[in-house]
Order: structure tokens, then C-alpha cells, then sequence
């Protein structure tokens, strides 16, 4: 190639490279597999070493630095970098609203309503397009400078798009790691033998402040801009939710949950709409930002000392809190899994009273190092079990001694065994143990399985303590007199709940398997079995090598099932249920058109607008469909929602199809055939 070729293909290759990523980061919707930008990627990094005077500062591949630096040197935000005022309660909003119109005299103010990440504030300086510094908040009038790191987060430009920004534009935002990559990233650690992070906010602040700016760069993370501050030789639009749309086209990545809403009423709506969404939008909130949406307004609303008079932020029940650790029990699990439990002081936390926070393993124990007597804290998140996240050494007692994990099953006394991997530990009474018998029937009661309405946990306590039900298939010999004198069940609820137990026996072959709770047999299995064999009698008799056909049964999955089927009192209990009354219609699996996904291996990503991703997941298993998490070779298709991430990028490299919400709702309504 000629100098000029070179030249030419050089600055090509840039455009092409800064057009994906923008596409890929801040629209969502990437517009090449990962391979292709890698490729041309490659053959910028191979132009540019061949060429080294071509190399220009916000060039694709000069992001990361090589060299570690020795400290963060300090920053003085030009524009102070203000706080915000918070409340808890709709009250606070209200009195927020009648403040602003009081003093901006008018009856009704428009606002955007915006989540408020639980990340890093920064503040990013271009100067004519180009990024030249970025600074972490600090104490709001002096920051760090973290230019170098922040180059190195792909979702932020080194170069503004367009050409309609304003000559110096100092952009807001919330440096945050999705929970996915802080995940992957104390895995990582864990396995390097590294220190883990507490939350994703502690591990994107530790991420943005290493001093080596490789080390940083390899870190998940990501930015959602929300404001301005300084600017000169040009203008922002004359509202906040144009700057925003103003910000994503400059290239710079906002939060498309950001909406405008009208008066008090719009901002609690949006409140309880993301309070919903929370857990399904794959990074952590805190709250909402509620910001006067003009600006005019805005200025003559002002500012107080630390925070603006225009805006609010609404913050939802706090997830973490400080409690004491009373005891450590260790429960059992319906196949005998042993959990530890620690019991605590209750604290109220994430909306509700907790007392009891899982510790997950032996391994957690000993990582942790909690003992009875600490002071931990505590994460409560959504409808997630509450866990023990760290524990506050400097508050340790004197003499908390270390826990010893028990190597007997509290309930039945039998040993206590450890699985192949050594990683589950297991009681080893079998249906000796009464927790365990009491388990298997709270799981075949359970609503996903056979769904007998009105047998709780209670009842099921009593029924095994007191003898009368040794194992599922007794639970169809209940009769309500025996059901009266349980304690707390009047003639009403026992006539019900004999009532419920019979209905019950009309299913389908799907939940009768789950029901019976074979380990490693969850809904998913389940229904692909019942559509492989179409009859629980085929399934039974079905050896490894027919067992391995079926779509995602591997030697694990159909080794438990023929140990299962095996057992003769597993036999038994069958035969009793069968002898009971359980019934299921025949399953019409393959080819009668009411399956269109049977045996399709599904992956799920990006939030459905709607829909829940449970309902998304179950509206798929009802077509079919084996629901996965990963997307590999053997995905027959993604579905895709908002926001769908790498694995929409990999389903594309792969070639696998991909359908989005519109046609996935077209299906489930009858709508789209499928190849
Ligand atoms: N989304 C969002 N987060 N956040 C934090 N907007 C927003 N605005 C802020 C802060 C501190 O401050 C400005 C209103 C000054």
C-alpha cells in the first residue's frame, strides 16, 4: 500500500471501529459480530505498529497505557460536583413537588425520572471532541484524576461524534460493574487466590483506582452519563431530557430508563415500575434521581449548600445492613444437602425484617471466618435469600471462638458425607432422615410441582413429626379427620386442604417429575424428558445410552435417573401415587403444532418491556423449550429484550438465530412458524 493508502485505510478503520463500538455500547444493538471488529481491530493495531507516526491519542487501540502510574494526582472540579438530597417515603416526594411548583409558581412541573446507579461518580473533560481528562467526584470540589483508566472502559468515547458539541463539554456520569462481571470477577479472584469484593460498587471503585491501567481495563466496567457540568463555546438543549439524547448521539452512553414524567404522581409511578424491575436490570440501584426537566427552571430553583433544589433522589429500602450473628445451625435440604444458617439479631433490611441469613457452605464459613458473636453485614436483595456478605472483624468479641462445622446430621444423627468434588456436603440418613422426608413433600407440594394448595410448611412439619405421612404417596391417603387434630387446622381448612390434595392428582407429566424431585432433575429436564418419552412407563425403562438422547441429559443427569428409578421404594411410592388417582393427558410433545420450541435449546437476554423474565422463561418452557444461560454452538435461538449484552453478540458470531420481543410474543401467540 501506498503512504496516502495507508493513511486513508487507517483513518477508514478508525470511523469503522468508534461506529461499532457506539453501536455496540451506547445503542445496544451491535451491528457486527465481536470477530469482525476484532479483525479490522487487529489490522489497525498491524497498520499503526508498521506505521508508527500514524498513531494518533484517541486511536481505537491506544486506550490502555503500559506504564503504572504512582498515584492519582489531584483535580479541582471546575463546576462543583454536587450531592443530592435523598428521601425514603412518597411524603418526601410530595413535599419535594409542592416546594418546586411553590417556588417556581405554577401548578404542574414536568420531570425525568432516572435510576440512580450504585456506582462511582466521574466527570469527563473533551475539549474540541477530544477526551482529555476524567476525574472521580471526591468531595465534590476535588477529585482524582483517573484519565487513564477511564480511557480504558470501551463504553466511553476518546472522541465525541458529530460535530455539534460545545468546544469544552465536562459530561456526568455513574462508573458502575454489571453484575455479571463483578460475578466473573471474584471468580477470577477467588482463583488467583486475590481478594474478593464485598459488592459491585466496592469492586468498580477498587477497579477504577488500580494504578497499573492494564489492570483496570480488564475490569467489566461501564458508564451511564446523566448531566453537564461546565461548557463553553457552545449550548446544551434547553431541557434534561434533550441533553441526555444530546449526550447519546455526542456518543456518550446513557441510562434508557431515563424518562420524563408528569408531576409527583409520574415520578412514584416510575418508582414502583424499576422497584419491580430491580432485580432484572442486571446492575445495582439505589433509588431514582427525580430532576426538574427545564433548565431555566432549574436555575431559578438554585442550589443549597451541597445539592440542588431540582432534584431528588428517592432511595429504595437499603440492601446491606449491620446485625449479630447469635448462632450458626446447619439445615438439610431435601436431597440431604447440608446449608449453614446463621441466626441473627433481626435488623430490618432491603423492606423487611430478617433473621436468619444463609452461609451457604462449609467453604463460605471458613472464608468468611464468621463466628458467634460477630458483627456482619448482612445483603437482603429483592426476593434473593438473604446472605452473610462480610464480617466486621474490628467488632469481634474476645473469645469468639472459630465455628466447627458439625459432622453429624443434627435431625437424624447419620454421618455427614461429602459429595465427589468434596465441594457439597451431604447427610447421609436418606429417607431415614425426617428433615429431608419433610423436604421432598414442601417440594412435591410446591406450587411449580403439584401445587397443593393449603399444605404448608407447618403442616407438613407436623404431619412427619407425628408420623402420619412417611412419604409423598401418604399425602393422598388424608383424610380430614386426621387433618382436624393437627394443631392450628380447623374442620374449614382440613376440609380445603383434603379438597386441594385430590385436585391435585389431575397434572401433567412434566410436574409429576419435578414433583418427585430426582437430584438433578429441575422443571426444564423435566419437561424435555416428558416430551422425549411421552410416558412416564418409556422413562422408566429407558438405560443410559436412550436416557443421553434427550436434548441436555448428560451421564450426571441420567445416571440420577436410573439410580432413582432403581430404588425399589422409589418404585413404591410411584405406584401408590399412580394407584391414588394421579393422572396426566398424554403428552403430545413432538409435531402436533402446540409445541413449536419442543426439544429447542433457548437462551434468554436483555429485559422484555412486557413482561418478567420468569414469565419470559416459563411462556418458553410452556412452547417447549429447554431454557439455558449460555449461548453456545448447540443454542437453536436467542431471544432477545432491552439491553441484551454479549450474549446477543455471541448468538450473532455464532450465527445463532435471534429473535426479539415483538416476534417472541408473535410465537407465543401463534403467530411466527419456527424452522
Ligand atoms: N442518574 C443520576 N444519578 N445522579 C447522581 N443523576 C444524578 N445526578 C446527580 C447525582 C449526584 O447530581 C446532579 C443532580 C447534580
Amino acid at each position: 500500500m501506498t503512504g496516502t493508502k495507508v493513511q486513508a485505510r487507517v483513518k477508514d478503520l478508525r470511523v469503522l471501529l468508534e461506529r461499532y463500538a457506539y453501536y455496540y455500547y451506547v445503542l445496544a444493538t451491535p451491528e457486527v459480530p465481536d470477530a469482525q471488529y476484532d479483525r479490522l481491530f487487529l489490522e489497525l493495531q498491524s497498520l499503526e505498529e508498521k506505521h508508527p507516526d500514524l498513531i494518533t491519542k484517541d486511536s481505537p487501540t491506544q486506550r490502555v497505557g503500559s506504564a503504572p502510574l504512582a498515584g492519582f494526582s489531584e483535580v479541582r472540579h471546575v463546576v462543583p460536583m454536587l450531592s443530592l438530597a435523598n428521601a425514603f417515603g412518597d411524603g418526601e416526594v410530595l413535599e419535594f413537588d409542592r416546594r418546586c411548583r411553590q417556588l417556581l409558581e405554577t401548578s404542574r412541573i414536568q420531570y425525568v425520572a432516572e435510576p440512580k446507579l450504585d456506582g462511582l461518580a466521574v466527570s469527563l473533560t473533551y475539549e474540541d471532541g477530544q477526551l482529555v481528562r476524567a476525574a472521580t467526584r471526591g468531595d465534590g470540589v476535588r477529585g482524582e484524576d483517573v484519565t487513564q483508566n477511564i480511557r480504558g472502559i470501551r463504553s466511553i468515547p476518546l472522541r465525541l461524534r458529530g460535530n455539534d458539541w460545545p468546544g469544552l463539554l465536562e459530561v456526568r456520569g455513574e462508573v458502575y460493574m454489571p453484575l455479571e462481571g463483578f460475578l466473573r470477577l471474584n471468580h477470577e479472584q477467588r482463583a488467583m487466590d486475590q481478594k474478593l469484593y464485598v459488592n459491585p460498587r466496592n469492586a468498580a471503585a477498587g477497579s477504577l483506582r488500580q494504578l497499573d491501567p492494564r489492570i483496570s481495563a480488564s475490569r467489566p466496567l461501564e458508564i451511564f452519563c446523566y448531566g453537564i457540568g461546565a461548557i463553553e463555546a457552545g449550548q446544551v438543549p434547553e431541557t434534561h431530557i434533550e441533553t441526555l439524547k444530546a449526550l447519546t448521539i455526542w456518543g456518550l452512553r446513557t441510562n434508557p430508563e431515563a424518562a420524563l414524567v408528569d408531576g409527583p404522581e409520574g415520578c412514584l409511578d416510575s418508582y414502583r415500575r424499576i422497584l419491580e424491575r430491580r432485580e432484572a436490570l442486571g446492575y445495582d440501584i439505589d433509588g431514582l434521581v427525580y430532576k426538574v426537566n427545564n433548565y431555566s427552571d432549574q436555575q431559578r430553583l438554585g442550589t443549597l449548600s451541597r445539592s440542588p433544589r431540582w432534584a431528588l433522589a428517592h432511595k429504595f429500602p437499603a440492601q446491606e445492613e449491620l446485625t449479630r450473628v447469635l448462632r450458626i445451625d446447619v439445615q438439610v435440604g431435601r436431597t440431604g444437602a447440608i446449608t449453614p444458617v446463621a441466626r441473627l439479631e433481626p435488623v430490618f433490611v432491603g423492606g423487611a425484617t430478617v433473621s436468619n441469613a444463609t452461609l451457604h457452605n462449609r467453604d463460605e464459613i471458613e472464608r468468611l471466618d464468621v463466628r458467634v458473636g460477630d458483627t456482619v453485614v448482612i445483603r437482603r436483595a429483592g426476593d434473593v435469600i438473604p446472605e452473610v456478605v462480610s464480617v466486621v472483624s474490628e467488632q469481634r468479641p474476645a473469645k469468639a471462638s472459630r465455628y466447627r462445622f458439625p459432622t453429624q446430621c443434627p435431625v437424624c444423627d447419620s454421618e455427614i458425607i461429602s459429595d465427589d468434588q468434596g465441594a457439597i456436603l451431604r447427610c447421609s440418613g436418606g429417607l431415614f432422615c425426617a428433615a429431608q422426608v419433610k423436604e421432598s413433600i414442601k417440594h412435591f407440594a410446591s406450587r411449580r410441582a403439584m401445587d397443593i394448595e393449603g399444605l404448608g410448611s407447618k403442616i407438613v412439619d407436623q404431619l412427619v413429626d407425628v408420623g402420619i405421612v412417611k412419604n409423598v404417596a401418604d399425602l393422598f391417603d388424608l383424610d380430614t379427620k386426621t387433618l382436624e387434630e393437627l394443631d392450628r387446622l380447623g374442620r374449614k381448612s382440613a376440609e380445603n386442604l383434603v379438597a386441594s390434595i385430590r385436585s391435585s392428582r389431575r397434572t401433567t407429566l412434566p410436574r409429576f417429575l419435578f414433583a418427585l424431585g430426582i437430584a438433578q432433575v429441575g422443571e426444564a429436564t423435566a419437561q424435555a424428558l416428558a416430551a422425549h418419552f411421552e410416558s412416564l412407563d418409556s422413562l422408566i425403562v429407558a438405560d443410559q445410552e436412550v436416557l443421553e438422547q434427550v436434548i441436555d441429559v448428560g451421564p450426571v443427569v441420567a445416571g440420577s435417573l436410573i439410580h432413582f428409578f432403581a430404588q425399589y421404594h422409589n418404585q413404591e411410592v410411584i405406584s401408590r401415587l399412580q394407584g391414588a388417582g394421579i393422572t396426566w393427558p398424554q403428552e403430545t410433545g413432538k409435531g402436533t403444532g402446540k409445541v413449536p420450541l419442543a426439544g429447542k435449546v433457548v437462551v434468554l437476554t436483555g429485559s422484555m418491556t412486557g413482561m418478567t423474565r420468569d414469565e419470559a422463561r416459563k411462556a418458553l418452557i410452556q412452547l417447549g423449550a429447554k431454557v439455558t444461560s449460555s449461548v453456545s454452538k448447540n443454542t437453536d435461538m436467542v431471544i432477545a429484550g432491552n439491553e441484551p449484552g454479549g450474549k446477543f453478540a455471541k448468538a450473532k458470531d455464532l450465527g445463532v438465530p435471534v429473535l426479539f420481543e415483538s416476534e417472541f410474543q408473535q410465537l407465543i401467540h401463534g403467530g411466527v412458524e419456527n424452522g
